[in-house]
Order: C-alpha cells, then structure tokens, then sequence
C-alpha cells in the first residue's frame, strides 16, 4: 500500500515538472528539495531503502523543473519562518490517497514531518487552536482554502479534502515544531483533465469587495516592499452599511490575513495586531519581502459562518 501510495506521489511530482516547464512560471522546491531527501529514508523501520530512492528521484524531478523556471531554487523564500536554521532540520514526506486526484474526488493528504535523522517529529505547538494550518491554493491563486490537518500519530498529519478543477494546486502546511520557529513545507499536486486557462490576477484599484452580505474596504499603508505595512479592514453590513462590531473570533483571533505573491514564491500568514477586536476595524501588521502583485485573503467570522475576502494589489 505504502509502495503504490509513493509510486503515485512520484508520478505526480513528474506531471508537475512536465506542466511546469511549459508555462515557465517555476515553482519547484529547489535546492530545499533535494536537501531535505538526499539524507534518505532508512532510518525508521517503515521506511525501506527503495523509498528512500524514490522518493529522492520525485525531488530531483521537481528540481529540474525549478531550473527551468524562472525561480529555480526558491524555496529559501516560499518557506518563510522566523527561524531558517530550523526549518532546515525538518522535512516533510506528502503522500496522495490517489495518483491522479480527480476535480472534486476526496483527495487524502498525508504530510510526515521528519527531522534531519528522519525521526519522526512528534510535538507541535498550538499556533491558533491547531497543531498545523495547511493552505491550498491554485497556481492561478484564485481558488484559496485554509484547512487543518489532524495530527494522527509518528509525526504525520491528514486530511481529506476535494480540489474543483483540473491543474496545479499548491499547498502549504504551516506549523511550528515544539522548541523550534514556526515554519512552512509546500507541495504541489496535480489534478488530473485540462486545466482552465488560468486567469492572471489584475492589481485592484479599488479595494472595496462584497462578500455574505458584508461590505469589506481593505486600506493598506506603506504598501512598499520591506516597509511596516498595516493593512486595516473595515466591514460593514452591505444592505444598510452599519458597521459590523460583533466579529466573533475565528481560531482564537478576530481574523487571519494569508498572502501569496503572483508566483506563489512569497507566502505570508498574518495575524491582528488586536486579536481581541471584535470590528468593525481588524488591523494587521506584515512587511511585503519583495515588490510585485500579491493576493491579499482576509478570514473573518460573523455570526458562525466565516468568509473569506480577496484582494489583489501591486506592491511598489
Ligand atoms: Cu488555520
């Protein structure tokens, strides 16, 4: 079972280097792939010598295919943490319950967290109520979805969700081993058919957006690479205008920001400066690493539904 489940791995990440050259938008993992893989997966008793093989191989794939990119070797800046030095310590082993998942099949992910001697890394902090938060987007960043992952047991995490479409999805799965920074591992999978022609994100001038019946205006400050940026939403019943001021917390906070450069290299997981708030105000606080577009996904809950808004601005 195992054998068939890497096997399936291994052809996806190949379909994803095939895809990816093509396109040349260049998101392999790089130089943190192969880091991560060449210490094999020997070690534990589950883990034979042919695995550890292939699944260095499906690492090379997606290297090569980083080297076609324009962005070979990025993953330095898609895995964005506090604590670099320990993000390097950890690796993640992604497996898929289907080799070629299927638009709107139950897909099964199972991400096993392995230290630099493969063991299994078994304690996480709670960051916001989960162990792991785990960020599925579309290449084109106009699907999003924030879902976590069950810690199961041995490092490894799971969890079963459905992808709309044919093409490529990135995921991320951000969490923060106990005693180290928090940290992030990616992946991309790919789902099976044509893909729909991916839309390019167009900067919004106006950021006023309608979203369940709410009104939000996102103003952000010092929209500049490297510069303190606050980002400040506003929200307002869209019927009337009344200011919303009773946002219920939302995994322990009055919202939660998820950013992702055009090119998905930049991801930034923002919390509020005042967790506390309660609206019609929620302010974060974030620095943009590079100038470019940016899809901004601000997380808010209101009367039990949360709602997810988007936002695409040029940072200069
Ligand atoms: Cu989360």
């Amino acid at each position: 079972m195992r054998r068939i489940a890497i096997l399936m791995f291994i052809s996806i990440a190949i379909l994803a280097a095939c895809g990816k050259s093509e396109d040349g938008s260049g998101t392999g993992h790089g130089g943190h792939g192969t880091e991560e893989t060449n210490a094999g997966h020997g070690a534990e008793g589950t883990h034979g010598a042919d695995d550890a093989k292939t699944g260095h191989q499906a690492e090379e794939a997606k290297t090569g295919n980083g080297a076609d990119g324009k962005n070979a070797g990025h993953g330095n800046h898609t895995e964005r943490t506090q604590s670099p030095a320990d993000e390097h310590k950890v690796h993640a082993v992604w497996k898929l319950s289907a080799s070629s998942p299927k638009p709107q099949e139950e897909l099964t992910l199972t991400i096993e967290l392995r230290d630099h001697e493969e063991k299994a890394i078994e304690q996480f902090d709670i960051n916001h109520e989960k162990k792991m938060h785990l960020i599925v987007v579309s290449e084109d960043l106009s699907y999003f979805d924030h879902i976590h992952p069950e810690y199961k047991e041995a490092g490894t995490f799971e969890v079963t969700t459905k992808l709309p479409a044919a093409g490529k999805y990135k995921v991320i799965a951000d969490f923060i081993p106990t005693g180290m920074g928090s940290m992030t591992q990616t992946e991309w999978i790919t789902v099976a058919g044509e893909a729909p022609q991916q839309k390019a994100m167009e900067p919004e001038s106006e950021l006023t957006k309608v979203v369940n019946g709410k009104e939000i205006a996102l103003n952000i400050d010092h929209l500049m690479a490297g510069m303190d940026a606050n980002l400040s939403f506003h929200i307002r019943r869209a019927d009337d205008q009344t200011p919303v001021s009773d946002l219920e917390p939302y995994l322990g906070a009055v919202g939660h920001v998820v950013i992702l450069s055009a090119d998905t290299e930049q991801y930034l997981h923002v919390h509020p400066t005042d967790e506390r708030a309660t609206g019609p105000e929620a302010n974060f606080a974030t620095s943009f690493p590079k100038s470019g577009v940016y899809k901004i996904w601000g997380q808010f809950q209101h009367q039990g539904e949360v709602f997810v808004v988007p936002f695409v601005v040029e940072v200069p």
